[in-house]
């Protein structure tokens, strides 16, 4: 590119910037290599292709939406490597058959999917951690929690007074809530009342402990509610909105040219929990923090709304905490809202400190943590990269600060970058999540998969490089991407994670402990189950726990109990339990369903079930 000269003002630099990235940007469409770059790109981008027998750099945590899962990719490779259920079912990991994920998903409504979106790994001092993920449940009010020693689900915790949690973003630095921001208005307590007042609807902003998975407290505000993310210090978490007008149908939620960002100030709502300014709903305290609360009238309101142009989507605050980013969806800019002004200025409106023109449907932004914020345009099918301080300096409305655009196919929600949630962004690759793929896979059927496009923005000079289309199925909203090292995953279970007791070989037992009413305890190993047959009687209710004695890695067994709807899985030194009721007498071949080794088709056991008289 043309290096600008030392006397260029610096729109003129950024001006510069946006030729030289859009020439980038074709370049990197054609996808050619070149050949003297041992395996560079055109962009300097690196090598992508991560050979058979080694590790990606990165682990990619991507919502699984109405699969109700998240997916693990691994970076730059795209591979995906692994599913975790978490509100759907699942039969290879047994989740939602045994006792355990069974009771847990029966307590958390007894639904049998949910809509996943937003999956945040917790933090400590600004940083990932590796204990945990959460994820949204969109459909059904719900948030998750995922273990990332065993990569499971382990605990979900059914929000009150909630319908439809869409955003989901911890409180940082160090996790010390995981919020749950309510989308759909509906009466509080949904019980009945207001069914024809819609004036009366109201959704809350929901802290939930991360330890214990308990919503400590809510917050009832006006409007609709969309996406949150925290502020990194641990004072203001920001959430978009729609429908500030509060209508029920699509014209009376648009009427408007302004909605709310709402900003809530964690430490005063705290405060006003503590000094008892809250009524309980649904054994929730829940703050009132609608425009007219008393709780807002002061100098330090829980609750400071934002007015901003339109229906914005997105919200994330930038790496070094300066700035909360709102994208306008229905109008072509975003918001840069200057996070400590907001303490100063009277009038909210006035902590908005930039307001550049992007494109058309801007959704969602994430950082390189070099001061560029890159953003989705939905309906323009592009990502945008643009400077975050020459925004501030720019005029609203200018189009100066956009660095450059790149092509995705097609329709892009989320995109992510490499720790883009943290206050050190690698910068170095982005994932555009595309809804729709149209002709960039073989055709099957009229359902296509989606599109998640991993491009290269490690090179500011030479412009974005899309390096990979990967096929996805329906539908990932958000991911979380992370470095490997900061993950340590288990390879067998400690058994002392485990509430059941371990059952080691000769230690199987079938016991009668009630008189309809059979405990098996067993273990299982190549080739076998601790018994090669389970006498019950009709009628009886069966507890049936298995232990994988295996010590090594990767050698996983399950029960699988025909008729039954019965397949846990055991992964080394995991023990799982399932009861069940043996109703219908016979024989049924409970059988082992990884194929774990040559006898693996030998691994079997009778159960056999003896009619009644
Ligand atoms: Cu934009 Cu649920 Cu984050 Cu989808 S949301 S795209
Ligand atoms: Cu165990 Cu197959």
């Amino acid at each position: 590119m043309i290096l600008p000269n030392l006397g260029m003002e610096r729109r003129d630099f950024m001006k510069a910037g946006a030729v030289a990235g859009a020439l980038g940007g074709l370049a990197g469409c054609t996808g050619m290599l070149d050949d003297n770059s041992g395996g560079q790109t055109t962009n300097g981008a690196p090598n992508a292709h991560v050979p058979p027998g080694e590790l990606d750099e990165y682990y990619a945590f991507l919502s699984g939406g109405h699969s109700g899962d998240i997916r693990v990719l691994g970076l730059p490779s795209m591979r995906e490597i692994m599913k975790i259920p978490v509100f759907n079912h699942e039969s290879a990991r047994g989740y939602g058959f045994d006792d355990k994920s069974r009771e847990m998903l029966e307590e958390a409504g007894g639904y049998t999917w949910g809509d996943t979106h937003h999956p945040r790994v917790s933090q400590t001092d600004n940083d990932y951690d590796g204990r945990w993920a959460f994820v949204n449940d969109k459909a059904n009010g719900r948030m998750a929690r995922i273990d990332l020693q065993y990569f499971e689900t382990d605990a979900i915790c059914n929000i009150p007074n909630q319908q439809g949690t869409h955003g989901a973003c911890c409180v940082l630095p160090d996790t010390k809530y995981v919020i749950g921001v309510g989308e759909f208005r509906a009466p509080i307590p949904n019980d009945g009342r207001d069914v024809d007042d819609p004036s009366e609807y109201g959704s809350v902003f929901a802290a939930i402990n991360p330890e214990t998975m308990n919503v400590e407290w809510e917050v009832l505000v006006d409007g609709n509610m969309d996406n949150g993310d925290g502020g990194k210090e641990g004072k203001w978490f920001f959430t978009t909105g729609y429908n500030s007008e509060e209508g029920v149908t699509e014209s009376e939620m648009t009427r408007s040219d302004r909605d709310m960002v709402k900003a809530f100030n964690i430490p005063a709502i705290e405060a006003a929990v503590e000094a008892g300014n809250y009524e309980t709903i649904n054994e929730v305290p829940v703050v009132d923090g609608r425009q007219d609360s008393s709780l807002n009238q002061g100098d330090d309101p829980i609750v400071k709304y934002i007015p901003t142009p339109k229906s914005p989507h997105g919200v994330s605050v930038t790496p070094d905490n300066k700035y909360a980013i709102a994208s306008g969806k229905l109008d072509p800019t975003a918001s840069v809202i200057d996070i400590e002004a907001l303490d100063e200025v009277s009038d909210p409106e006035e902590a908005i400190v930039g307001r550049p023109r992007l494109g058309m449907g801007p959704l969602h932004t994430a950082y390189d943590g070099r001061g560029h914020a890159y953003t989705t345009l939905f309906i323009d099918s592009q990502v945008v990269k643009w400077d975050i301080e020459a925004a501030v300096e720019a005029e609203a409305m200018s189009e100066d600060p956009v660095v450059e655009k790149i092509d995705v196919h097609y329709n892009p929600g989320h995109l992510i970058a490499s720790e883009s949630y943290t206050s050190d962004p690698e910068g170095d690759w982005l994932i555009s999540l595309n809804k729709l793929s149209k002709d960039r896979f073989l055709p099957v059927g009229p359902m296509h998969p989606e599109n998640d496009q991993l491009i290269y923005i490690g090179d500011d000079e030479n412009g974005m490089e899309l390096v990979k289309d990967k096929p996805s199925y329906a539908e990932p909203h958000d991911a979380s991407i992370v470095q490997a090292d900061k993950i340590e995953p288990a390879k067998v279970y400690d058994p002392e994670d485990i509430d059941l007791e371990y059952t080691g070989a000769g230690d199987e037992t079938i016991e009668r402990v009630a008189d309809d009413r059979v405990e098996v305890k067993m273990y299982s190993m190549r080739n076998e189950f601790g018994f090669p047959e389970i006498t019950v009687k009709e009628g009886d209710t069966v507890e049936m726990q298995v232990t994988n004695i295996e010590q090594t890695s990767d050698i996983l067994h399950s029960l699988v109990i025909p008729e039954h709807d019965i397949n846990i899985k055991m992964a080394p030194q995991e023990t799982t339990k399932v009861t069940f009721e043996a109703d219908d007498p016979g024989v049924y071949w409970m059988y082992c369903g990884f194929f774990c080794s040559a006898l693996h088709l030998e691994m079997r056991s009778r159960l056999i079930v003896q009619p009644e008289d």
